[in-house]
């Protein structure tokens, strides 16, 4: 059986991730951990780490036989852009003291997230390729680009079976995202159910990449189930589900709440969502692990306008 450690697991993707993967391989098996947030869950084993305290980090991976890592602690774009010197560290000499202790472990699979920050202004914009070139305009996605690479190198020299995604903007309503520029398109449906105009930090007509958490999650399960044989990409893959503007996801939940009114204050981030993306080729993917996503925007937006209300019900009773 497989004993799974998650880092960065209080986040929007790894509180979700983690529930999953204690249905598939048993609570106990799956040790979930954060520097943020409680120290304690009473969903499971749960411990504070800081992965930049290698020692730490070394003494859990042995007390708990942890034979998978899902590396999920990092900063976020919009966070790294106001601090630069954090972003690299945790991003990048996180990334590296999961690798050198899962190459010096034995470690069987580790899980590291990338995103689509590694595509600059020179990419190409609609259906971006996986090998478009990665010049970043953002901190963020240098540490991406710099991770990418170095999972390939480990891959490559050590055989550490490494494997990734750039996860698109990921949207969900079980918690709530920190410190990313996609990050309106989850605050837009709190506004949205409380009945209350929304301020958006992004242009009206800014396209982007964008997932379902639940879509998120099964990619993620999905590429660490696959044959490692079948993998040709050990950078990280392209993965897509949707693409849309602030305006076509406030016509979505206007199907549903007819009177929700959205207002347009762009701020920094518009420019980091600027030099991404619009959409995303994931061709890759699909072909060698049998990608597909589940949800479109408008199945998105009945979920979601579901679920939160009842979850917030849940919270607050
Ligand atoms: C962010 O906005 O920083 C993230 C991402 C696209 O990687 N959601």
């Amino acid at each position: 059986m497989a004993k799974i450690l998650i880092t960065g697991a209080n986040g929007q993707l790894g509180s979700e991730l983690a529930a999953e993967l204690r249905m598939i391989y048993g609570t106990e098996n799956v040790i979930t951990s954060d520097i943020a947030g409680s120290r304690h869950s009473s969903d499971g084993p749960h411990e504070y780490l800081d992965v930049l305290d290698l020692k730490a980090f070394e003494a859990m991976i042995k007390r708990h036989s942890v034979d998978q890592i899902y590396h999920l602690a990092a900063l976020l774009s919009a966070t790294a852009e106001k601090n630069i010197q954090l972003g690299w560290d945790l991003n990048v000499n996180g990334l590296l003291n999961v690798l050198n202790l899962s190459r010096d472990l034995k470690i069987r699979k580790v899980f590291w997230p990338s995103s689509i920050a590694v595509f600059g202004p020179d990419a190409q914009k609609i259906l971006t390729p996986q090998n478009s070139p990665c010049n970043p305009a953002t901190v963020y996605g240098i540490s991406k680009v710099a991770g990418e690479q170095w999972c390939a190198y480990y891959h490559r020299k050590f055989g550490l079976d490494v494997r990734s995604v750039r996860y698109p903007g990921l949207i969900g309503y079980k918690s709530l995202p920190g410190g990313g520029t996609t990050d309106y398109a989850v605050d837009i449906y709190h506004k949205a159910i409380a009945g209350e105009t929304f301020s958006c930090f992004l242009e009206e007509e800014s396209a982007l990449p964008m997932m379902y958490m639940s879509d998120a999650v099964k990619a993620t399960i999905d590429l660490m189930n696959a044959p490692s044989e079948h993998l040709s990409v050990r950078t990280s893959y392209n993965i897509s589900a949707m693409s849309f503007t602030p305006a076509e996801i406030a016509r979505s939940i206007r199907k549903r709440v007819p009177g929700f009114s959205v207002e347009f204050d762009p701020d920094y981030r518009q420019e980091i969502a600027a030099s991404w993306p619009d959409s995303i080729d994931d061709s890759s993917a699909r072909t060698d692990w049998n990608w597909q996503q589940q949800y479109d925007l408008d199945a998105m937006t009945d979920e979601i306008l579901d679920q939160l209300p009842l979850m917030i019900q849940r919270m607050n009773s």
